[in-house]
Formats: structure tokens, sequence, C-alpha cells
């Protein structure tokens, strides 16, 4: 469908069927501006479609929190989106490239939450709601062609979200502003980074997260998964990887990418 008399709903309708025929969408920017407001809107009714067919949401992902991530996809303002159990990929596990457009993959931090969290908060506010953290990589896979979009458009497309990939959790005892991190592909180094890349210090990622649900009129429950954003630009998978991240003081995870 095309024009300016699309519906939101419409719109959801249009990336829900892209992320799960999966086939490529064409952006809307052109043939159906939309506001912020209205794009989170298209979000919020692309995951309630999705929750009316059994998925759970179990998290929320922060995006655009590094410079690298801005730089790479063009977009300057950070963005969210909402997680639901059926993107979680097992660590060493495998993800098949059938089931998804083009996917890329980010090294990433995430935040196991142990109160509810939303609002204005500090970041001690944020790191007492913190039952633990672990490494995490991001299956980012924009349904627009060629992975190129506006602002607006990623987040009507629930900004990306396609998979995660969870390690082992840890007591967020340990300093990790600034942990180490390199990311390989078939035991060849693609990214090395740091935690610190995430706005100077991941837990601002989390005391975003707070603020930006609340503007939605939503907390994250305890028990929420936040994922702080991509510490370095994202890259393609192809079938055959074997894609690891190693993360200082938080271990290594991996998967395999197939056909
Ligand atoms: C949008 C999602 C951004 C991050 O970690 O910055 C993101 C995209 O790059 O397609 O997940
Ligand atoms: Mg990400």
């Amino acid at each position: 469908m095309s024009g300016s008399s699309m519906t939101l709903e419409e719109i959801a309708r249009e990336l829900d069927v892209a992320a799960s025929t999966p086939h490529e969408a064409e952006q809307f920017a052109e043939r159906r501006p939309m506001s912020l407001a209205e794009a989170y809107d298209v979000q919020k009714m692309l995951i309630q479609r999705r929750v009316d067919r059994g998925a759970y949401r179990i998290g929320m992902k922060m995006g655009f929190t590094s410079r690298a991530k801005m730089v790479q996809m063009g977009v300057h303002d950070m963005i969210w989106g909402r997680l639901t159990h059926d993107m979680r990929v097992d660590e060493g596990g495998e993800l098949k490239l059938s089931t998804r457009v083009h996917p890329r993959v980010e090294p990433e931090i995430a935040f196991l939450l142990n109160k509810p969290l939303s609002g204005t908060v500090s970041a001690i506010e944020a790191l007492g709601a913190v039952e633990a953290i672990a490494p995490a990589m991001e299956i980012i896979d924009s349904r627009y062609k060629a992975f190129k979009f506006s602002l607006e458009d990623v987040v009507a497309d629930n900004a990306s979200s396609s998979g995660i990939v969870l390690g082992a959790w840890h007591r967020p005892d340990i300093d990790f502003s600034n942990l180490g991190l390199i990311m390989s592909r078939n035991g060849k180094q693609t990214q090395i980074g740091t935690t610190a890349a995430i706005l100077g210090h991941p837990i601002r990622s989390l005391v975003a997260a707070a603020r930006l649900v609340a503007e939605a009129g939503e907390t994250l429950p305890a028990g929420s998964i936040v994922m702080a954003g991509g510490a370095s630009a994202a890259e393609a998978l192809v079938a055959g990887d074997w894609i690891e991240l190693e993360m200082q003081s938080l271990g290594r995870i991996g998967f395999h990418v197939t056909a």
C-alpha cells in the first residue's frame, strides 16, 4: 500500500509482515511521512500485533547511544525499541538467515533489572535497580530496503530489533564503564572497542531508557532486560559465520549463522 492515506495501523501491519515474511519494505519517509510521536505509535501497534499472536515483552533496547552507530547510520538522536521473548537467540546457538531480511550484529552490554524503573533517575538510582549485567550482541535487521531509513522510519520499525544473544549474568559490582571488547568473525577480529563508547558509561543508557519509557507512559518492570546500544558499528551477517564477542571481565559469547 502507498500514499498519504495510509493509517498508522496500516504502516504497522506492513512492517509486521515485512519482518515475519521476511522481505524488504519501502521507507515511509517519502510516501507517508510521520512525526516522531506517530512513529512511536506505529511501533506500539506493531508490538501489539505480535503480543496478540502470543509474544510477550522482555524489555527494551536503546539505539544510537554511541557515536560509532550514529555515524554508521547517519542518525543523531537516541531511540528505543521494545524487545519480545522470541527475539532471544541462544548463546552458542544459531541464527537462520532465511528468517531475517539482511541482519547485522553489534556488540552491546545488557542490564537485568531487579526493581521497576521509569522516569527521571540518577545514575546511582539506575544502578540500584540493576540485578546483573551481561555481555550481549544485538542482531539488528532493518526491514527497509538497503538498511536505509529516516529517524521516524527506524522508530516505527521497532528500532531494527530482531535478535539478542546474552552471556552469563554478573553482579554489577565491577566497574563496567570502560570494558574492552573484541567482536570477531570466524576468528578474525572485526570490531575493537570499549563499553565507554556507550555514552561515556553504559549506565547513562539505562538512565535515558527510564526517561524514554516514562515519556511513553510505561515502566520497565522488575525482570526487564535493557540493551544499552551498540558500542561499535554493526557488521553484516553471512551464512557460515561464527560470530564471537569477548568482553573484558564478562566473558565470551558467540553464535553461528546458517543459511
Ligand atoms: C537502528 C538500531 C540502533 C543501536 O544499538 O544503536 C541500535 C539500526 O542501526 O538499524 O540498535
Ligand atoms: Mg543495538
